[in-house]
């Protein structure tokens, strides 16, 4: 099964936090990773501007084991819960696990804002053509940029 990721970091040095997390969650799963997109920030306080990008992995896990590695992500690479959409060194959010639709409280798939975030849908949209039309891409919101690949960032 296919399941896919959102990855975030606006603190501290982003592409380490992004790179680190992304071996973590991935495992010992096959997987792909998306450009990294300089994002600006949707809703919550003023902060500086987010690195975004989406991970694939190719995996048997269930919606809450993958919860799961997102917080351990989240807890290695030292993000502390203060503001709420406030700043973070790395926020990693389950957004697709193959077709499954789940509506546990705890980890609700498809992600519930999947398709408002264009932060989201860019990324997501360059690893799977099938899973975002060019409606959908339009119709989010915030400025995106590609800049460039996990590896020539570093
Ligand atoms: N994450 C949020 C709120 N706003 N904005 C951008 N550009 N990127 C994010 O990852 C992001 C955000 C809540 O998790
Ligand atoms: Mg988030
Ligand atoms: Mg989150």
């Amino acid at each position: 099964m296919l399941a896919y990721f959102s990855f975030g970091s606006n603190v501290g040095d982003r592409g380490q936090h992004l790179a680190r997390g992304v071996t973590i969650v991935a495992g010992t799963d096959p997987f792909r990773v998306s450009s990294v997109f300089e994002t600006e920030p949707v809703g919550g306080v003023a902060q500086d501007d987010f690195w975004n990008l989406v991970l694939e992995i190719d995996t048997v896990a269930s919606p809450r084991e993958l919860l799961e590695r997102a917080r351990i992500a989240e807890i290695a690479r030292g993000r502390v819960r203060d503001v709420h959409w406030g700043p973070r060194t790395l926020d990693v959010d389950v957004l697709l696990v193959g077709e499954l639709k789940s509506s546990d409280p705890a980890i609700l798939v498809p992600h519930p804002r999947l398709y408002e975030r264009r932060f989201v849908l860019a990324p997501l949209r360059e690893l799977n053509r099938l899973l975002v039309s060019d409606e959908q891409l339009e119709a989010s919101t915030g400025v995106v940029r590609n800049i460039g690949t996990l590896a020539t960032l570093r």
